[in-house]
C-alpha cells in the first residue's frame, strides 16, 4: 500500500482515525487520540487523584531503584524515553548523573520543546534530542544520539494501552532501535482485585470522565464532528478474561453524529471503545519479553504488589 502520510495535513489524520473507528460494527476510538491539550492537562489531575494509585506508586518505585538502575548500567549512557509527556519521572533517572544525552520521544511536540528549555536550564551538560513522534513508529533513533548504551524507559504502563500482540512487536522494535548494547526499563501495572482497578478509572471527582469525553470536544474541534458529550455517559469496565479495564463512551440517546462529512448512527445504550488498559502479573508480562527478544534482568515491585518495574537487556542467543 503506498504511504502518503506526509502529504497529507496532520488535522485530517485525526478525523481520519476517528472514522475509522466509528464506521466499524463495534466503535472505537484510538486511546493516542486523548492527549490534546486539555487531554494532558486532564491526565495530569488524573495522576494526581487518590484513587489512581499507579503514578505515586511508580514514582515511589523509581526513586527506590533509580541507583539499582545506575548499578546495572554502570557507565555514561544515553536515556530514550518513550511517551515522554513530561520529564519528571525521567529526572529521577537523570539524577543518577550517568547520562551523556536524554532521547524523549512523544507526539505533542510542544510539550517535547518546553521540556527541552527546562532541561537547558536546569541540566546544561545533557544533550537533548528530542523525537516528536508516535513511539509506535520510531524503528530508528536520529543519528545525532551519541553512540553509547541506550537505557529505553516506558513508564506509566503505557504499554497497558498495546494488546499484547502490538506490545510484543512494540517490544521487538524498540530492542532494533535501541541496539545491541541496551536496557529498558518498562513499568507495568499489575493484576489486582476489580474493586481497586474499577475507581482508578471511575473517580470520584469525575476526572477520568472528563478525559473520557473531551476525545468528543476534540473531534468536534478537530474532525468537524457535531458530538453533544453530555449524551455519553462515561463507562469502566472489567473485562477479566482479556485482563484489562476498558473505558467506553456510551450513548444515552438513539442520536444521529456528523463526524468530517459523515454521518454516524447511535443507538441508545451503544458504545464507543475509547481505551484499554491491560493489566500483567510479572511472570505473564516477563514471558511477553522474552517473545520480543528480551530478558528480564531485575523485578521491582512495592509491597502491596500494585506496580512493577521491569529491567530488560537483550537475550542472548540466536
Ligand atoms: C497513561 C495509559 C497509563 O491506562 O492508566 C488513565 C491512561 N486512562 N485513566 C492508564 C488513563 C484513564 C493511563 N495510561
Amino acid at each position: 500500500m503506498p504511504d502518503d502520510s506526509a502529504l497529507r495535513p496532520a488535522v485530517g489524520s485525526v478525523a481520519d482515525a476517528a472514522l475509522t473507528g466509528l464506521l466499524q460494527a463495534r466503535k472505537t476510538l484510538p486511546a493516542k487520540l486523548f492527549y490534546d491539550e486539555a487531554g494532558c492537562q486532564l491526565f495530569a489531575r488524573i495522576t494526581e487523584l487518590p484513587e489512581y494509585y499507579l503514578t505515586r506508586t511508580e514514582r515511589t518505585l523509581l526513586a527506590n531503584m533509580a541507583p539499582g538502575v545506575a548499578a546495572a548500567v554502570r557507565r555514561p549512557a544515553v536515556l530514550v524515553e518513550y511517551g515522554a509527556s513530561d520529564e519528571t519521572k525521567a529526572e529521577m533517572l537523570l539524577g543518577t548523573n550517568i547520562f551523556q544525552a536524554y532521547v524523549p520521544i512523544d507526539i505533542a511536540a510542544p510539550q517535547l520543546e518546553e521540556m527541552r528549555e527546562r532541561l537547558c536550564r536546569h541540566r546544561p551538560e545533557l544533550q537533548v534530542c528530542v523525537v516528536p513522534a508516535d513511539f509506535m513508529d520510531v524503528a530508528a533513533l536520529p543519528t545525532e544520539v551519541p553512540p553509547l548504551p541506550r537505557l529505553g524507559f516506558f513508564p506509566g504502563s503505557t504499554i497497558g494501552n498495546l494488546d499484547p500482540p502490538e506490545a510484543r512487536r512494540f517490544l521487538q522494535r524498540a530492542r532494533q532501535a535501541l541496539g545491541r548494547e541496551s536496557w529498558f526499563l518498562v513499568g507495568v501495572d499489575l493484576r489486582k482485585d476489580p474493586g481497586i482497578l474499577l475507581p482508578a478509572y471511575d473517580d470520584a471527582q469525575g476526572v477520568t470522565a472528563a478525559f473520557n469525553r473531551n476525545l468528543l470536544v476534540r473531534l468536534n474541534r478537530e474532525a468537524a464532528a457535531t458530538f453533544d458529550p453530555s449524551t455519553f455517559a462515561h463507562e469502566v469496565v472489567w473485562n477479566d478474561s482479556a485482563s484489562r479495564i476498558e473505558m467506553h463512551l456510551v450513548s444515552l440517546a438513539d442520536q444521529y453524529v456528523r463526524v468530517a462529512g459523515q454521518i454516524i448512527r447511535f443507538s441508545r445504550g451503544e458504545t464507543i471503545h475509547t481505551e484499554n488498559s491491560y493489566k500483567y502479573d510479572a511472570e505473564r508480562f516477563a514471558t511477553l519479553t522474552e517473545e520480543a527478544g528480551w530478558h528480564c534482568a531485575e523485578l521491582w515491585t512495592d509491597p502491596e504488589r500494585l506496580f512493577s518495574l521491569h529491567l530488560l537487556e537483550p537475550r542472548q542467543g540466536p
